[in-house]
């Protein structure tokens, strides 16, 4: 088993698209589990990009390649992972925030969230806080997921969840917020009501706050 977690972590590294749809697929054949294929091979192969960037041996143009194997990876086992006949727990809206491109993390998120069962509306990423807003507008929000890879978007979830408190919906709404920079205590600083290390937590986040 270990081999073929290893086989597809090497695919996703070097950015190699076939190899890693080839790798999932045939983890999947031998009885790997979905959510055992994502933390022990995709994951783990990311955070290994990351090191490689701040390294200097990578540079932009690898780290896109591997962020779309990554993703053609993850399409396989989204609809093992969103598998659910649980009715509605409740709508959230999902968003990468302004100036942030990252969303493979808030993807897994949402796919998540989407598999215990709640609505999910994926704004996409480099949301700006008027954007968040009007989908707040739009319909009966429960929760709002923010998302940002980067220290310089950070201070945007602070400017969004102002936007919506200046626009009479915070009461309304729970807002949870991650990503690799945000810590818990720059959750509580920007008067979110929770934040979560990972996608499996935000799950128990969101049920804690609106389940
Ligand atoms: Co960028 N990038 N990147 N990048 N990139 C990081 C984030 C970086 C840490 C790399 C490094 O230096 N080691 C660094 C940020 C440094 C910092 O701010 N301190 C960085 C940089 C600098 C940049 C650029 C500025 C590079 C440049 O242009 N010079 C640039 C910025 C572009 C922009 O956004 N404006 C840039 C660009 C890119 C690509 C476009 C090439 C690509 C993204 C492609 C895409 O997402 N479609 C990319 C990638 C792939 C990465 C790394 C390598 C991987 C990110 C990832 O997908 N991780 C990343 C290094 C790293 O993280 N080790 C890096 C896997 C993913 C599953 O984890 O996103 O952390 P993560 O999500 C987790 C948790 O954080 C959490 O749950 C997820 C699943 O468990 N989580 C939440 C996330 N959102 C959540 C929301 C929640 C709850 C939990 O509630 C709502």
């Amino acid at each position: 088993m270990a081999q073929y977690l290893e086989a597809l972590s090497k695919s996703v590294i070097e950015g190699d698209m076939t190899g890693v749809t080839a790798g999932v697929q045939a983890a999947l054949d031998t009885g790997i589990e979905a959510g055992e294929i994502l933390q022990a091979g995709l994951i783990p192969a990311m955070g290994e990009v990351g090191r490689l960037f701040e390294g200097g041996e990578y540079y932009v143009p690898e780290m896109l390649v591997a962020a779309r194997a990554m993703k053609a990876g993850l399409e396989i086992i989204r609809p093992l992972l969103v598998q659910s006949e649980i009715k509605p727990a409740g709508k959230v809206v999902v968003g990468t925030v302004k100036g942030d491109l990252h969303d493979i993390g808030k993807n897994l998120v949402a796919m998540m969230l989407e598999g215990a069962g709640f609505e999910i509306q994926d704004l996409g990423t480099d949301v700006g806080p008027d954007e968040f807003v009007a989908a707040l507008k739009e319909d009966s929000v429960d929760l709002v997921g923010l998302s940002a890879l980067l220290t310089t978007t950070m201070p945007m979830m602070k400017s969004t969840i102002r936007a919506i408190t200046e626009a009479g919906l915070r009461d309304q709404v729970k807002i949870i917020v991650g990503g690799a920079p945000v810590t818990p205590g720059y959750a509580e600083e920007i008067g979110a009501d929770g934040y979560a290390p990972d996608a499996s937590r935000a799950v128990s986040l969101a049920r804690q706050l609106i389940g």
